[in-house]
């Protein structure tokens, strides 16, 4: 059976820039109904790995790149899941893929407010890949808020990767609370039905691409350590 560093091979293997492992007891405080056993009353541990979107993409003023790409990473990560998933099952053990974006069950439409089966962003700070900012996207050492974020659980029992315990925002930045256009930043969550109006459009032809990344494109930490 593989243990904690042999999966977190194959997620590199795999395309993974980076993977760690969540043990169970590290979700106690997760909102009822999305705690990983919530999904796979089985799971044990939860293995997270990321994706880097290349830098210059979402510096670019039209939004079909940026968008392109998101979509593409979002496939690429749930492969990644999908194989992941079966190279454990050969190796004897369970395993069951979080979706990386859609679909998700939970829908409260007076405002606007979505929940994945699993918050993907609390599970990578448990497994020890990097710590949540102020605009509240998961900040990687190496990679910066520019990763997305992919999940596997397992009823395996897997060592834990250390958690990273301190805070990266410098002390008095508040460029993504400030410069956000509509305020939907208060430093600990987003208001989703402020973000979602700002960030999505639908084109005549019935695409939808992002219009707004600002809290990620003018982080100073967009891109790792200051
Ligand atoms: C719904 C959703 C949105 C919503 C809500 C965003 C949000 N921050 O929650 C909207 C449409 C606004 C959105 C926008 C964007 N999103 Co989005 N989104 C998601 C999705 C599908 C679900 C997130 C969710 O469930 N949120 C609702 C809950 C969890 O958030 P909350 O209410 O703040 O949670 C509170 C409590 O419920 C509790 N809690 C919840 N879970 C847990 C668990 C534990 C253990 C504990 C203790 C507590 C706890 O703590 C919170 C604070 O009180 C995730 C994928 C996923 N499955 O995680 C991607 C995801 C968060 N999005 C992502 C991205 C990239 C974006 C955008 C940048 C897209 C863009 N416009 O360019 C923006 C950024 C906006 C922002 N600053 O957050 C990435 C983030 C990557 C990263 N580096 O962090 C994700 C992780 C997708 C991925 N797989 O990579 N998104
Ligand atoms: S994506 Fe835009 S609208 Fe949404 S929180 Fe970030 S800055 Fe605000
Ligand atoms: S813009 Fe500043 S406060 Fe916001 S997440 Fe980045 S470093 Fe933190």
């Amino acid at each position: 059976m593989l243990e904690a560093s042999g999966i977190k091979v194959v997620a590199k293997r795999l395309g993974a820039k980076a993977c760690g492992i969540a043990s169970i007891d590290r979700f106690d405080g997760a909102p009822e109904g999305f705690h990983p056993t919530d999904i796979y009353s089985a799971c044990r541990s939860v293995v997270v790995f990321l994706k880097e979107m290349p830098p210059d993409i979402i510096l670019q003023e039209n939004p079909i790149p940026y968008t392109h790409a998101a979509y593409q990473i979002y496939g690429e990560l749930d492969r990644l899941g999908m194989d992941l998933c079966r190279i454990l099952e050969s190796e004897g053990m369970h395993a069951v893929p979080v979706p990386t974006d859609t679909p998700y069950l939970h829908w409260e439409p007076e405002r606007s407010h979505g929940m994945g089966i699993l918050s993907l962003r609390h599970a990578a700070v448990r497994a020890g890949l990097g710590v949540l900012g102020r605009n509240n996207l998961l900040i990687n050492e190496r990679f910066g808020n520019m990763v997305y974020i992919g999940a596997v659980l397992t009823n395996a029992w897997l060592q834990a990767d250390p958690m990273i315990e301190k805070d990266v925002c410098p002390p008095k930045c508040r460029i993504c609370l400030d410069r956000c256009p509509v305020g939907a930043l208060d430093g600990t969550t987003v208001k989703q039905s402020l973000c979602r109006k700002q960030s999505f459009f639908k084109t005549e032809r019935g695409f939808d691409l992002y219009a707004c990344n600002l809290c990620r494109r003018l982080c100073p930490l967009r891109l790792g350590r200051a």
